[in-house]
């Protein structure tokens, strides 16, 4: 090192310790997600989509550890509970005005670029895991399997975000 580098290079590393220290840490929020179903000969519905009123014949669904998350960095731990089937895990805003979120009823799918999708933990094994992390502002999202017939048989949630 000579003269000249070594005259810069004290306060340049002071400078980076600097920055590193006045950086906050973001520490995120967590929130689970599993996936499960009820095995392979479970029936499937085609009316258990965001908002239908009774449930309990759901045969696939998301399950979250939480309702309501702070606003600001979110992670999605994502877990495929399934013991056979491969589901997935896409985030989108709840659409205003208690619309339904758009569907391609041909495909069996939730039109996930019309439905403004912010990010997803695609297509994981039985038994396989997967995380995302996420910038959410306050407002209301919706979880779902995008698997033709998944969202339909009750596979989704609603994550509150305040
Ligand atoms: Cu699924």
């Amino acid at each position: 090192m000579n003269d000249t580098r070594r005259h810069y290079f004290l306060p340049l590393a002071f400078l980076f310790l600097a920055l590193i220290l006045a950086t906050p840490s973001h520490a995120a929020t967590a929130v689970k997600v599993l996936l499960w179903d009820k095995g392979g000969d479970a029936e499937m519905s085609t009316d258990l989509g965001m908002g239908a009123k009774d449930m309990s014949k759901a045969t696939m669904g998301v399950r979250l550890s939480t309702a309501t998350v702070p606003a600001g960095d979110v992670t999605f731990e994502v877990t495929n509970d399934s013991k056979e089937t491969v589901h997935e895990m896409i985030i989108a805003p709840v659409p205003a005005g208690g619309k339904p979120l758009p569907y391609i009823a041909a495909d069996n799918l939730v039109d996930e670029d019309g439905a403004n999708h912010l990010g997803e933990v695609s297509e994981l094994d039985p038994g396989k895991s997967g995380a995302l992390r996420l910038n959410l502002k306050p407002g209301k999202y919706v979880l779902f399997c995008n698997i033709p017939g998944h969202y339909m048989t009750g596979m989704w949630a609603v994550l509150t975000v305040k």
